[in-house]
């Protein structure tokens, strides 16, 4: 990654919010935020009880925390809300039925604006058709779809009539598919015959067909009618969802679930093959995305139209286009396809068009707009703009200046948003009007977010100071569990500073200012275009590959991806080392697990460093594929021979 250390220590650019920002903003200054703050953390659960106050409940909780089993908590104990109805009857009930909700944009051009009414009626139809074909509360239904508003009613179907949710991004493939419907045991999916991307037909039913050959469990498909690209319905188990709703009644009950029901599952790569289930429920996640959302988007229902690039598939979209905004009855705009189709300039003319204040997305996406040529922008009048985002890895300050100026002209903000689809919302970040900024760092915690940097044995780090970034409270959208593995859960978040400290597996240090700068992963996680990408995942799609014998994946810098991924690859016993394989192996990774976690390099090895109880050493192929010395401690390395020929190859390879 570019934000090196070194990039972190001498940057001293500091860009305080203008004066008219801070004078119109939520947040005034540093001193109400640092006032705001130390209340937050003195009195939490008083704080917490407060922002749960902005929604709507069915019933008032009896008890806003219970940590007695940590680290399993519980938010807003007895209470019953329906995260639904918050995000839509609540609006139109308050006489803004007719404020656009969604202002949707087709990638090849077809445009449709939808009303907080619309929506609502929308998703009360759909929650009855789920209901008409047997579909429950509890019972967890697979969300496979284009970005379309339908995505985003499919999920408030569900939040509506109690269904679980796990949302599945359409980039991936129909064995990432097979895999969550496994683990969810879900027996219902919502798709659509395909999704515009790149002037091309993504075969989203095709995918799910694919899927169910291999998965027995699911009784209904509901299939939105999207490109008009043929698929097969499958009679009995597949249904359209235009039929479907046609007749549906447009009143559907908001029934009052328990703060603590589920309400999604979405799941994320971790340090071993197999991505988990982090499981998320009702009343501390929305009470957490609906005042963050207000806070650091420094949200005005009036006057702002907000947009954010992510997929639904990502927990960004979760959060920050579905539940925060739509909770605070957000005009926003969605786009349906990539960001350099027809050209390079799309985002800008959208911006335009729309005249969007409050712009969020990712640095990968930056860096790509860079390459492409600021042509592009120039193209458009981007003046509506007020506030910018970042979200998904750290932004090395070359792309932050860009953004600022080229985008922001100068005059706005920039939120660099530091969270995980384990906290479920933004932990760290600038309040806009508030927060000093510097390019590269989150800067400060938001309320109620005891953040911390501990060295091994559990001390806070002091400035500088390099650590793991732990938070020592509870937080009412923090993960529940992983599904159905409560021992991997304790393992993975709570292990090394007792059941209370969360850690975030980030390294990071703050600085003199008490800003946060996050360096990155300290596991065997990759951030490839802002996604995370486990290496073990990766090394499973290859080794289930007949070819391959064993396999090492590692990430090296990337322009634009900020990580690309590096593979490895042993080849069992005479199979021939070709460039037809490798590309077939990059391929197979793709049917396993989706494009974004094919290899940008393939590297065949006739053996892999190890050490003599013949654990793969990678740190040195780490060292290899970073293209410097291979320093390091070797006295554990059984063959000293295989590093020299696997830095030979690797700098022919690259050279090539
Ligand atoms: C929202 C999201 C989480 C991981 C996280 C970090 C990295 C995310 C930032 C960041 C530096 C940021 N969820 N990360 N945001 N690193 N600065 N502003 O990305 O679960 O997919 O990824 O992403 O390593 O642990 S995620």
């Amino acid at each position: 990654m570019s934000n090196n250390i070194e990039s972190v220590l001498s940057e001293d650019r500091v860009f305080d919010p203008s004066e008219e920002f801070s004078a119109n903003a939520h947040v005034k200054s540093l001193e109400e935020y640092e006032a705001l703050h130390k209340r937050s953390i003195e009195d939490t659960e008083g704080f917490w009880a407060e922002q749960a106050g902005d929604l709507k409940w069915q019933d008032q909780w009896d008890q806003v925390l219970d940590w007695s089993d940590a680290p399993f908590a519980k938010w807003f104990v007895g209470g019953k809300i329906n995260a639904a109805e918050n995000c839509l009857d609540r609006h139109v009930e308050a006489g803004n039925g007719d404020k656009i909700a969604i202002h949707w944009v087709g990638e090849p051009g077809d445009t449709r604006d939808v009303t907080y009414a619309e929506l609502l009626e929308d998703t009360c139809k759909f929650a009855n058709a789920m209901k008409s074909r047997g579909i429950s509360a509890g019972d967890r239904v697979l969300i496979y779809m284009p970005m379309v508003p339908e995505a985003a009613v499919a999920m408030l179907a569900c939040a509506r009539i109690g269904a679980v949710h796990s949302v599945v991004f359409g980039g991936f493939s129909a064995q990432s598919i097979v895999d969550r419907l496994g683990d969810s045991e879900a027996t219902a999916v919502i798709t659509a015959d395909g999704g515009w991307r790149r002037g091309g037909v993504v075969p989203l039913k095709k995918n799910v067909d694919d899927a169910l050959a291999k998965y027995d469990g699911v009784k209904t498909v509901f299939v939105l009618k999207r490109c008009e690209n043929d698929v097969e319905m499958q009679d009995g188990r597949d249904y359209w969802w235009y039929e479907e709703t046609a007749d549906a009644s447009a009143d559907c009950p908001a029934e009052g679930f328990d703060a603590e029901h589920p309400l999604y599952i979405l799941y994320t790569s971790g340090s071993t093959g197999k991505p988990k289930g982090i499981l998320h429920t009702t009343g501390g996640y929305l009470t957490y995305t609906n005042s963050t959302f207000k806070y650091i988007f420094d949200h005005k229902p009036d006057s702002d139209i907000y947009w954010c690039t992510a997929d639904v598939g990502w927990v960004t979209g979760h959060s920050y286009i579905v539940y925060g905004p739509m909770a605070n009855g957000a005009t926003q705009v969605m786009y349906e396809g990539a960001p350099n189709f027809p050209d390079w300039d799309r985002f800008w003319e959208i911006v335009a068009k729309y005249k969007v204040t409050t712009f969020y997305t990712a640095p990968t996406a930056i860096r790509a707009f860079i390459k492409a040529g600021d042509e592009h922008v120039d193209k458009h009048d981007l003046s509506s703009l007020r506030l910018l985002g970042t979200v998904g890895e750290p932004i090395n300050p070359e792309a932050w200046m860009w953004y600022r100026d080229k985008i922001g002209g100068g005059r706005c903000p920039i939120v660099d948003t530091w969270w995980q689809t384990e906290t479920g919302g933004i932990m760290i970040s600038p309040i806009p009007g508030a927060i000093p900024t510097k390019p590269g760092t989150a800067t400060r915690p938001f309320f109620g977010i005891d953040a911390a940097i501990f060295d091994e044995s559990g001390n806070p780090c002091g400035p500088n100071e390099g650590g793991k970034l732990v938070i020592r409270k509870p937080w009412p959208s923090m993960l529940r569990t992983i599904y159905k593995d409560p021992e991997r859960f304790k393992e993975t978040y709570w292990n090394e500073y007792g059941d209370t400290i969360y850690i975030a597996g980030d390294g990071a240090r703050t600085d003199a200012d008490g800003n946060f700068w996050i360096v990155g992963r300290l596991d065997d996680v990759l951030n490839v275009s802002g996604h995370r990408l486990g290496t073990a995942e990766v090394e499973s799609a290859l080794v289930s590959h007949d070819d391959v014998a064993e396999s090492a994946v590692v990430g090296r810098p990337h322009e634009i991806k900020g990580q690309g991924v590096v593979a490895f690859v042993t080849l069992k016993g005479g199979v021939d080392a070709t460039d037809d394989l490798k590309k077939e192996l990059r391929n197979h990774v793709g049917t396993e697990i989706g494009a974004i976690a094919k290899p940008d390099e393939i590297l065949f090895a006739d053996r892999l460093p190890k050490t003599r109880s013949g654990k793969i050493m990678r740190r040195l192929l780490k060292e290899i594929v970073a293209g410097g010395e291979v320093k390091g401690d070797t006295t554990t390395l059984e063959d000293h021979e295989v590093v020299a020929q696997l830095k030979e190859e690797f700098d022919k390879a690259v050279h090539s």
